[in-house]
């Protein structure tokens, strides 16, 4: 018996990186797993191969967001487990930062977090259950250069956590973030990224790169009953990168 079995979870992001490696482990786990992502042929090919169901979405559009999960209500009927992984993971120089980007960055990764949020809270306040997954980083916590906006937004992701906690904890729901260390996913690998990895792994108390498949086990517990009694708080999973 998994420690999903019988629960329905949406894993945005899930067409590739770390959210498919999650909503892999959701399903091992028992989980019927819908994926949502930008990239619709990404979504359906990442459902085709997990045996789960694939909504196209644009996580900082409202009207997106709730369509993530009218076609998974309308499908399972229910929406216990929201693991959030999608976002824009940049590289870019502080200098080359404008306005236009900055903004972009905020609606998708930190906008993004707060309508997928709100979305899911209707359903499982509706249930009396929930289980909330932020996907954070650790970058927030060690301030690694030329993500600034994405810094920012993260922490924001950290901050919208702690109030949905706050807020919802009377409903039986309960929100968590991960704050994953550098990942060897597809798109931290077709960045600029990919020649940090050596030294971070410098800074690491575990000398190893980190796969997609490291930050799963976290996301499957946070998402389970089993960690009813852990609320409002930021996993940082970084091979000892940084200790908050
Ligand atoms: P990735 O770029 O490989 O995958 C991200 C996925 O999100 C893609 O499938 C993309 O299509 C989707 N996406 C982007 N914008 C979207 C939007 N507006 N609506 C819906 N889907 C959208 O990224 P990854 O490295 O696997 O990162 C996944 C999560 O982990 C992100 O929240 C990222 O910030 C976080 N993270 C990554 C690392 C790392 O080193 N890779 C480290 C810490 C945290
Ligand atoms: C330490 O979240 O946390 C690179 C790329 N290096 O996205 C991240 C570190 C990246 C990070 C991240």
């Amino acid at each position: 018996m998994g420690k999903l079995e019988n629960r329905v979870a949406v894993v945005t992001g899930a067409a590739q990186g770390i959210g498919r490696a999650i909503a892999d482990k959701l399903v091992e786990e028992g989980a019927a797993v819908v994926v949502a992502d930008l990239n619709g042929e990404g979504a359906e090919r990442a459902a085709q191969e997990l045996g789960g169901s694939a909504v196209q979405a644009d996580v900082s559009q409202e009207a997106d967001a709730q369509r993530i999960v009218d076609a998974t209500l309308a499908l399972h009927g229910r929406l216990d487990v929201l693991v959030h992984a999608a976002a824009i993971v940049p590289f870019v120089p502080w200098d080359d930062v404008d306005f236009a980007f900055w903004r972009k960055i905020i609606s998708v990764n930190l906008d993004g977090t707060y309508l997928i949020g709100r979305a899911v809270e209707k359903p499982m306040r509706e249930a009396g259950y929930g289980r909330i997954v932020n996907i954070a980083s650790n970058s927030f916590f060690a301030g690694t250069p030329n993500m600034g906006p994405y810094l920012a937004a993260k922490g924001g992701v950290i901050g919208l956590t702690r109030a949905q906690a706050t807020e919802l904890g009377k409903h039986g729901i309960t929100a968590n973030a991960i704050a994953p260390g550098i990942i060897r996913s597809e798109g931290a690998l077709a960045s600029p990224h990919k020649d940090s990895f050596d030294f971070v792994q410098s800074l690491q108390a575990l000398p190893r790169h980190g796969e997609p498949q490291d930050i799963a086990p976290a996301a499957a517990f946070l998402a389970s009953e089993e960690s009813g009694w852990v609320t409002g708080q930021t996993l940082v999973v970084d091979a000892g990168h940084v200790r908050n």
